[in-house]
Order: C-alpha cells, then sequence, then structure tokens
C-alpha cells in the first residue's frame, strides 16, 4: 500500500489546475549571476563601475565572480534539468556583445550566448532572452546613457545584431526587464547604477526606454524564423488602500500611476497616465512626433514581475506621486528579508486586472520570488520551508488569475540560483537552488526539489 502525505496531495491538486502547455521556468540575469566581468572581450557596464564606488553596495560587492555561470553553463543546465524546467529565462549582457555600446561587435560574447541557446535547445528547454537587464555599456552612460535619445537607437541596433545571430532559436524575447527600475531607481533615486538622483531624469530616461523598447520590436522581429513571441517585462507593486478616506483613494490613484502605469500605458494604450507629470511635479519627458505609436506596436505577450504590495494611507497636502505614504510593518503580516509583505492574493488581482483593463493577449509571470537568510551546514539539504510556502501560495494566486480568464501562460521564479541582489550584493539569497559562494557548490534547496515535483506531477498529468 502507498501512503500519500497529505502535502503530497494539496501538491498533486495545484499541479492539476495549470492548463494544457503551460511553462515551468525558472530566471536570472547576465550581472548577477556570469562573473568573468573581464574575460572574452566585454566591455565595462554601469554596475561595474556603480559597485566600484564606495557606499553604493552592500560591503562594496560586485558581479565580477557572481555565481561563475559564465564558466558553469553545462553544471547549470544540469540542475535545470533535474528540476525538469521547460523554460529558462536568462538575460544578455550588452557590453559582451558590443563592448564599447555601439560599433564593434564582438563575436565571442555572441559565441557565449548561442552555446548557452544551445545547450537548453538540445535538453529541451525553451530560452527566453531578455536583451537588457540593467548592465549598459559605461561607453553609453559616458555619453547620458538612457538621458539621452541615441541609447534608444543603441539599443535597437544592439537588438537586431543579437536576433540576427539567434533569431533562428530563441522561443521568447524580452526587450527590457523593468524599465521601471532603470528610470527611477538609476536616475531618480541613484539606489541603482548609474546612481544619478535627479527626478526629471528618470522621466527623460524611462521615455527612452520606452522608446528603446519600440524601435528594437521591429528589428528583432525581422529577423525571427521560429515563430518566436517578443514581448517585455515590467514590475508591478500593486497598490491597495489604508482605509476609504478620499484621500487615500486620490493619493493610491497617484501611486498607481507612478508605480504601475508609467511603463505599461504607453505600451498598451500610446499615452502617459493623465497628470502623471502634473502628480510628479516634473516637465513632460521629450516626446518627439510618432513616438507613442513606436512605443505601442502591439506586444506578443507582457511579461510580469511581482514580488509584494504596497499599502497608502492618504495625506494632506497631496504628496508627489513617488512620495505617497506607505503603511508598513502591517501588524500580523509577514515580511521576506527585503522586507517585503507576503501577499499573494497581490500577483493574483493584478493578473486578473491586467486581462480586463488592459486586454493582453498573453501573460508570463517571469519573475515572482523571496529573499530569505538560509542556512547551510555543508550537508546535502538546505531547508527553506518560508520560500517553499511562498512559491505554492503564489502559484495557487495564479490558478485564481487564471479561473478569472487572465492568460497566464507560464511562470518563472526568480531565481533558479542565489545571486547578486543589485544594492544588496550577495546579502539577499533568492535562489531555489543555494550557492556556497566560497566553493561554487550548488544544493538545490527544498523549494526546488518541491517545485521539481510539481512540474513533475504536472507533466504526469499531461501525459
Ligand atoms: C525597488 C529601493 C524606493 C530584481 C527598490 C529596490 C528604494 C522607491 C528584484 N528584479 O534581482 C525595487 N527586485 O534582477 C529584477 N525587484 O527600491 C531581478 N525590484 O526605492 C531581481 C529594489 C527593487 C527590486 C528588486
Amino acid at each position: 500500500m502507498t501512503t500519500t502525505s497529505n502535502s503530497e496531495q494539496t501538491q498533486l491538486s495545484l499541479a492539476k489546475l495549470f492548463p494544457t502547455n503551460f511553462l515551468w521556468g525558472a530566471a536570472t540575469a547576465s550581472y548577477q549571476i556570469e562573473g568573468a566581468t573581464h574575460e572574452d572581450g566585454r566591455g565595462p557596464s554601469i554596475w561595474d563601475t556603480f559597485a566600484a564606488t564606495p557606499g553604493k553596495v552592500y560591503q562594496g560587492h560586485n558581479g565580477d565572480v557572481a555565481d561563475d555561470h559564465y564558466h558553469r553553463v553545462d553544471e547549470d543546465i544540469a540542475l535545470m534539468t533535474r528540476l525538469g524546467l521547460g523554460a529558462y529565462r536568462f538575460s544578455i549582457a550588452w557590453p559582451r556583445i558590443l563592448p564599447q555600446g555601439r560599433g564593434d561587435v564582438n563575436s565571442r560574447g555572441l559565441d557565449f550566448y548561442e552555446r548557452l541557446v544551445d545547450t537548453l535547445l538540445s535538453k529541451g528547454i525553451q530560452p527566453f532572452a531578455t536583451l537588457y537587464h540593467w548592465d549598459l555599456p559605461q561607453a553609453l552612460e559616458d555619453k547620458g546613457g538612457w538621458r539621452n535619445r541615441e541609447t534608444a537607437y543603441a539599443f535597437a541596433e544592439y537588438a537586431e545584431i543579437v536576433a540576427r545571430r539567434l533569431g533562428d532559436r530563441v522561443a521568447g524575447w524580452i526587450t527590457l526587464n523593468e524599465p521601471w527600475c532603470s528610470a527611477y531607481l538609476g536616475y531618480g533615486n541613484g539606489v541603482h547604477a548609474p546612481g544619478v538622483q535627479d527626478r526629471q531624469s528618470a522621466l527623460d530616461a524611462g521615455h527612452h526606454l520606452l522608446l528603446g523598447h519600440g524601435l528594437a520590436l521591429p528589428r528583432i522581429r525581422a529577423h525571427v524564423t521560429n515563430g518566436a513571441q517578443v514581448g517585455i517585462t515590467l514590475n508591478f507593486t500593486p497598490g491597495y488602500p489604508a482605509d476609504d478616506r478620499p484621500e487615500t483613494l486620490r493619493d493610491l490613484a497617484h501611486y498607481d500611476a507612478f508605480s504601475d502605469r508609467w511603463f505599461l500605458d504607453p505600451i498598451v494604450r500610446g499615452s502617459y497616465p493623465e497628470d502623471f507629470f502634473k502628480n510628479m511635479a516634473l516637465q513632460a519627458p521629450p516626446i518627439e512626433d510618432g513616438d507613442m505609436e513606436i512605443i505601442s506596436a502591439p506586444i506578443d505577450f507582457l511579461g510580469v514581475n511581482n514580488y509584494t504590495r504596497s499599502v497608502i494611507r492618504g495625506t494632506e497636502p497631496a504628496p508627489l506621486a513617488d512620495a505617497c505614504q506607505l503603511v508598513a510593518p502591517i501588524p500580523s503580516a509577514s515580511y521576506t528579508e527585503m522586507g517585503w509583505e507576503v501577499y499573494p492574493n497581490a500577483l493574483s488581482e493584478l493578473l486578473i486586472r491586467l486581462h480586463k483593463e488592459y486586454a493582453l493577449p498573453k501573460l508570463y509571470v517571469t519573475e515572482n520570488g523571496s529573499a530569505f537568510r538560509d542556512q547551510w551546514d555543508g550537508g546535502q539539504h538546505v531547508h527553506d520551508p518560508r520560500r517553499l510556502s511562498y512559491l505554492q501560495e503564489h502559484l495557487q494566486g495564479i490558478v485564481r488569475a487564471i479561473e478569472q480568464g487572465a492568460p497566464v501562460q507560464g511562470y518563472f521564479t526568480w531565481s533558479l540560483l542565489d545571486n547578486y541582489e543589485w544594492a544588496e550584493g550577495y546579502s539577499k539569497r533568492f535562489g531555489i537552488i543555494y550557492v556556497d559562494y566560497d566553493s561554487q557548490r550548488r544544493i538545490i534547496k527544498d523549494s526546488g526539489l518541491w517545485y521539481a515535483d510539481l512540474i513533475q506531477k504536472y507533466k504526469e498529468g499531461q501525459a
């Protein structure tokens, strides 16, 4: 007689709730995992510069070694195979392809990603490639970076160069990852590279990021010969009201435009949210004739990144849209190591909203995950019950959204591996695989084993 535990039963019923052809994935990004920053002709990026600037990153950590993935690609793909992943989302480092940002192409950079893609395909794993995940060539930043309209054209050139090499093989193309972060954290509050603190620059940079996305779309599609889908990934931190006072609802609407609609509305609706610039007390960015049409060209899918929510309490007088009062901590709520509340319903309701209010044809959850203080005792296991619960609850949230009609086609957990969490350095572990940075040993965490089991049960149900 076989016995089935309660949690296994739950897992089996969960697996059955996902639709046919649902894509099970994990995500990473170049600067966060690769290391080898000085190898094979890679040029410097803004993150090399930023990390080398005292006081910018936790304990001065940088990506010089990271997970040494550049030299351990085969081992890392073997781990993906052990997990049973159907898709892997990675990013391509622009400074490996064009060390000066524009001009001379470094073929060794393209060779690296070509080998990655071919190995994934040989193992039956669909490659999802992000073209820009924050590692801008420093040479372009020296000319103003995303504040300079020219960077949008440089991005489109770069995108075409990559698509010319890989357009017959990559399954999903993502132009930009979280342009909100690139614009606001990079140029507004300076928490991320290049560390500029100028809110107007953030708005201008945001417009050039959007333009770069729009210019790149047709130039990628021109080289896609395998029916691949092309989209963009945005980050969302849905706002919830702390009470029902009118000023709360007003501030919540301003927060929503800043946090969740700044990039979404131009792409899907061809316009910035109403009064957004006014509610930021800024000038409009330099929008030229035809820009909004380029930016709002149809996408095949929207990539959705979500980790948490914000709770907003209205104040008088009305605050700037990026200075609304956030309520935290919420008594009885639970928080991750990032200080982010665990609130799975935010993902569920977000996906439903994107379906109902924005009529998007296809959604992928391209990032979702949690950082906790994992402990490894040198043995074969890493127990991470809170990450396991987070994963399970968010997958249940996705099921609720699908039941409401949201066209969610896949899920990429952030992250495959513990890695360099930007300004937090290596102090925040998001992986479903633990990385011991001294030895570069990888140990699949309990959450990773659970995910592998779920994928296995899903596949058995499909067979
Ligand atoms: C906001 C800092 C407040 C990454 C933020 C800092 C203070 C306005 C995870 N996503 O490593 C958001 N991540 O590379 C992409 N998502 O504010 C991938 N969002 O400013 C993951 C960090 C983040 C943030 C980090």
